[in-house]
């Protein structure tokens, strides 16, 4: 810890049970209570991001940031750098959450030249390290930073100049060794500035090829090194670009069946970028289970009266339930986990309001795991898909099913039988109540 602390006032977040009335403490999430067999902590794996807890001034395209964070100099230093990381543990530890996710240039600041700029990430993770021993906190995934600065204005993998390509790359090699060095469970990519504004100027084959040999170096990279954490690539359809190469599931998924990556790579899924392509989080994260490739979540939730990514913290009871439906069904997480990759709004701009955000995020989703497994437990939602279904357990539809029907069996099938078995109700209405029911 440093020697003085950031966070003097707040305590070590207990758990008081759904009746307290202390804004400081957990109302739900008991991490060693036991849901559907297993403690909620290690089903809920939350963790903290350093970019938006720790880097972001609050700033909108209107206004400079409003963050006070009286134990940041505002300055550059290594010496800034390594005292912020000591504050992060801190908080951390005073919620209680077991991993952290990070860029590089969160963490570190940048050199004169490339070779400085790997050094100052080296003196940083020192810390990284001597925090995580300290405090059993763990690294979920690490990531690089490839779009904030201005050389990769046009993109980094999928630049139209080879020497940003090369940059990238040393940097993702780097960012993947230090991630790697600190026994990261996962690492991210998520597109950043892989995508393109107009396609006047744009050779868009060539730099989707380039994206796809980027990405096989990485893998090719990972074996190398022996790094047998997981590849997580991060959907998003748009900011900054006007079209994100890899704008939601299903187009990740089709770019990594294409260019041979499927087996190395899950999807890391967030609500806020979910919404963003015109989906809800449930159809994204149900699109990578179909595909045997959810990886992590980035929790957080957007507005639905405005467009952008706001990266709220979750707090909507309905949505942690839909995301815990999907995990408990998938049989939870194993290398990956509940990232808040969200910000508290401009107005929250004192420190404790990290605390807040936190304990609101923590306690929405730990309620949302209660009343899934609630539901699971009930089971009147599974036994009516079950049942909607059934038709496909025998007959015809297990003959479609297995590979045996062909269009002349079904034609001979159907001419016999001369009209299809009535049709039921989806019955949508009564199992929206039966959600109501236990939320
Ligand atoms: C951007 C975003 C990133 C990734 C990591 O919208 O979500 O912070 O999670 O680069
Ligand atoms: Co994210």
């Amino acid at each position: 810890m440093p020697s003085k602390e950031a966070f003097p006032d707040i305590p070590k977040i207990p758990y008081e049970g759904p009746d307290s009335k202390n804004p400081l403490s957990f109302r739900h999430y008991n991490p060693d209570e036991i849901v559907l067999g297993k403690p909620m902590r290690d089903h809920l794996r939350f963790s903290v991001v350093f970019w938006h807890t720790f880097r972001n001034p609050l700033g909108d395209p209107f206004g400079v940031g409003t963050a006070l964070r009286p134990w940041d100099d505002g300055s550059s230093s290594i010496e800034n750098a390594r005292n912020r990381v000591r504050v992060a543990f801190e908080l951390m530890e005073k919620l209680g959450v077991p991993f952290y996710a990070f860029h590089d240039r969160d963490v570190a600041p940048e050199g004169e030249t490339l070779r400085e700029t790997n050094g100052n990430l080296d003196e940083v993770v020192a810390v990284l390290k001597e925090e995580q021993q300290r405090t059993g906190i763990r690294l979920l995934w690490g990531t690089a930073c490839l779009f904030v600065n201005p050389r990769f204005v046009h993109g980094a993998a999928t630049s139209c100049n080879a020497d940003v390509f090369a940059y990238a790359a040393a940097q993702v090699k780097k960012a993947m060794e230090v991630t790697h060095e600190l026994d990261g469970a996962g690492y991210t990519f998520w597109g950043g500035r892989e995508g393109y504004t107009s396609l006047l100027n744009t050779n868009m084959k060539r730099e989707l090829e380039h994206l796809g040999r980027f990405l096989q170096m990485a893998v090719d990279h990972k074996k190398s090194i022996g790094f047998d954490g997981q590849f997580y690539i991060e959907p998003k359809p748009k900011e900054p670009t006007k079209h994100q190469y890899d704008s939601d599931a299903a187009a990740c998924l089709n770019f990594l069946r294409e260019h041979g990556l499927l087996d190395h790579f899950k999807l890391n899924i967030e609500t806020n970028h979910a919404t963003l392509a015109g989906h809800n989080v449930e159809h994204e994260l149900e699109t990578a289970i179909a595909a045997d490739a959810l990886g992590s979540i980035d929790a957080n939730m957007g507005d639905e009266l405005l467009g952008w990514d706001t990266d709220q913290f979750p707090t909507n009871i309905y949505q942690t339930t839909q995301v815990m439906l999907r995990v408990l069904a998938a049989g939870g997480f194993t290398t990956g986990g509940l990232n808040f990759d969200a910000k508290v709004r401009r107005e929250s701009f004192e420190p404790i309001d990290l605390v807040y955000a936190h304990i609101a995020g923590m306690d929405a989703f730990a309620r949302g795991l209660k009343v899934a497994a609630a539901i699971r437990e009930d089971g009147r939602l599974r036994e009516f898909v079950k049942e909607r279904y059934s038709s496909w357990d025998s007959g015809i539809g297990a003959q479609i099913e297995s590979g045996k029907a062909d269009f002349g069996s079904l034609n001979r099938y159907m001419l016999e039988k001369g009209e299809v078995a009535p049709n039921r109700s989806g019955r949508q209405e009564y199992l929206e109540n039966i959600i109501n029911e236990f939320i």
